[in-house]
């Protein structure tokens, strides 16, 4: 059954975009096969236009090792190029936004980022929630927690033991060569039938795939992203391999991508993140297809404040999510968010914020606290 198209929404005028580059303290230090992040270095945006403001969040990381893009490029080209490109329009609805930035190459969390401040502000101005907007059937989504590299074998199991105890419903933990079948069995073995999956941040080559194939033992969901962006063709092969479901994250760059990756038996399982594919609205479009061609996705994240993480809880109550996603609670990451009322765990779940737009509020205090660069530009 198609989806019914959602209510257009109105056109807002921006008077002016500020940015902010926050450092914000993690609870714990997050590693991946690519790095150690201590603080979250993140870029939070905010639409000022004449119906009220908007806020967004750019997900890029301090160095491009997730993608190509990072803290820095994204400042560089948000100021340089993407914002006055958005001023000049001055008019626009939240979905003129990918259009008029579309001329621009790559830069997608940049795009999403700037997009969602002015889909909350259209939305609040509109009194709709976003998960209203985007076609949410649930008013809360099962909570997963993504599990850094630990010290060793032993370190991992304890972590992991905590979460489950928070009442996660579903663990993936972070791989790399050197730190995979052993780490996937201590959990399995510790844990038993829990849902678990791994996830390699491209860590591997097609040369790896009798050490992948090792972990078909352990009946995981899925594991995410084991080759490079690019290696759609090697992502296939492998998959013809391996009994664990493939699930891309990093070569997902579009709903084009999506798509092609399908159409390749590249993944049989998406992991959908609005900003590596450039926003909200073509998370949904990604969706839509998946959903259409019976593919399971999940919500990803990228530690997000309390910004985007209302908006992946919104997103992620869309009926295509079938499986736990990257949801967690604020508390996962950091002591304090900048939003007056974070995200908690109830029951496994993470509620979905019924406001309109995005249905949160900042906490102006926490949000200058973290704050370390902010540079507005105002229409001219
Ligand atoms: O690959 O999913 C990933 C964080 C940063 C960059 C890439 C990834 C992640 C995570 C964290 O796994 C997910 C979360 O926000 O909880
Ligand atoms: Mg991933």
């Amino acid at each position: 059954m198609p989806d019914a198209p959602a209510p257009p929404l109105p056109a807002v005028t921006l008077e002016g975009i500020e940015l902010r580059v926050l450092h914000v303290p993690l609870i714990a230090p997050f590693t991946t096969s690519f790095g150690t992040e201590e603080v979250r270095e993140v870029i939070v945006v905010r639409a000022q236009t004449s119906d009220g403001e908007g806020w967004g969040e750019i997900v890029t990381q301090a160095a491009p090792l997730y993608s190509s893009e990072y803290t820095h490029g994204a400042w560089d080209v948000a100021l340089r190029w993407m914002i006055p490109a958005l001023l000049d329009r001055r008019t626009l609805t939240p979905s003129d936004v990918a259009q008029v930035l579309e001329p621009f190459v790559g830069h997608r969390m940049v795009k999403a980022g700037l997009e969602l401040a002015i889909l909350d502000a259209s939305l609040r101005a509109a009194g709709t929630p976003l998960g209203a907007h985007l076609g949410a059937v649930r008013d809360r989504v099962p909570s997963g927690v993504s599990v850094g590299i630990q010290r060793d074998a032993h370190a991992l199991v304890d972590t992991v033991g905590g979460y489950l105890d928070e009442g996660y419903v579903r663990i993936k933990i972070k791989i790399k060569p050197g730190r995979d079948v052993a780490d996937t069995a201590a959990v399995r073995d510790a844990y038993g039938a829990i849902p678990f999956q791994v996830d390699a941040n491209s860590a591997y080559t097609l040369a790896d795939a009798d050490t992948l194939a090792e972990l078909d033992r352990f009946d995981l969901l899925l594991i995410e992203q084991p080759l490079q962006e690019d290696d759609i063709v090697d992502h296939a092969t492998l998959a013809r391999r391996l009994r664990t479901p493939v699930c891309l994250d990093e070569s997902i760059v579009s709903a084009k991508a999506a798509a092609d990756a399908l159409a390749l038996g590249s993944t049989s399982v998406i992991n959908i993140k609005a900003g590596r594919v450039g926003g909200y609205l073509e998370a949904v479009r990604i969706h839509d297809l998946c959903r259409d061609a019976g593919i399971p996705v999940w919500c990803g994240g990228m530690l997000e404040t309390g910004i985007g993480r209302a908006a992946n809880a919104a997103l992620a109550a869309l009926p295509g999510f079938t499986l736990p996603g990257d949801v967690s609670a604020a508390s996962r990451f950091y002591t304090r968010d900048i939003v007056t009322e974070p995200a908690v765990l109830e029951d496994g779940h993470v509620r979905v914020p019924t406001g309109p737009g995005l249905g949160i509020d900042i906490d102006p205090i926490a949000l200058d606290e973290v704050t370390v660069t902010r540079e507005t530009l105002r229409r001219s």
